[in-house]
């Protein structure tokens, strides 16, 4: 009953450092205060980890860090792109894979997105700044808006947000390119990158560019998103 009340989301670990941490305990914050147990899911190299995370929590968080390694999609490593982290690329793309597979609601986020579209066989841009023309890299305006989107009015994120237009902060230097299998694009910025992601025809799946976990507490339509999936995961 108690997994009913309050589901277990399971949310990839991101790493020891402090900073790491503290990225980590934003996402943590969030879920929390929408209802939900957190499990942090260390990357491990054995297949039964992913097992053991699907069969333990009703749906997963797929958070922000480093650039996924190029050779996933199909593409050498262009020279701006990031050193990537090989043990979360591993681990959280058979992860994501099996709780596709498994129909299991998930919230991706920022690299989360890009998995999700990899995961399906899309492609990104490796480094978007020379097409930029507002700051898609903002870090130090973490917590606040950077630039706005335009929200599909038949998406699942228009129906949480109740608006086709919003602005968000941005913290990411790479967007989707090709965008993969029964991939949907409900958002985009001005320049045209895909800020939000929806699967046609899957139980929930709410993927954005940008980080909510960063503007939650002082823009409540960004908590409304951690609410939406973590309801729907009370339902599994
Ligand atoms: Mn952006």
């Amino acid at each position: 009953m108690a997994e009913m009340l309050y589901p277990m989301i399971g949310v990839p670990k991101l790493g020891d450092s402090l900073l790491r941490q503290y990225f980590q305990y934003q996402y943590t914050r969030c879920l929390k205060k929408a209802g939900a147990q957190v499990q942090i899911l260390t990357p491990s190299a054995g297949a039964g980890s992913v097992e053991h995370a699907l069969k333990t929590c009703s749906g997963f968080l797929f958070p922000g860090g480093p650039d996924i390694q190029p050779q996933l999609y199909g593409q050498l490593a262009e020279s701006r792109c990031g050193e990537p982290n090989r043990v979360r690329d591993a681990f959280e793309l058979a992860l994501i894979q099996g709780a596709l597979a498994a129909g299991k609601p998930l919230f991706c986020i920022c690299r989360g997105m890009q998995l999700l579209n990899v995961a399906l066989g899309g492609t990104l841009t490796q480094d978007i700044r020379a097409r930029q023309e507002y700051n898609h890299q903002d870090i130090w305006n973490c917590m606040s808006a950077t630039h706005p989107v335009e929200i599909d009015p038949d998406s699942l994120l228009y129906r949480i947000f109740d608006a086709d237009v919003a602005t968000v902060n941005s913290m990411h230097h790479q967007a989707v390119d090709k965008v993969g299998e029964g991939l949907w694009i409900v958002a985009d910025s001005p320049e045209g990158f895909p800020e939000a992601l929806e699967v046609e025809g899957y139980p929930f799946c709410l993927a954005v560019q940008w980080h909510p976990e960063f503007m939650a507490a002082q823009v409540p339509a960004e908590q409304k998103l951690f609410r939406a999936f973590v309801d729907e995961c009370r339902k599994i």
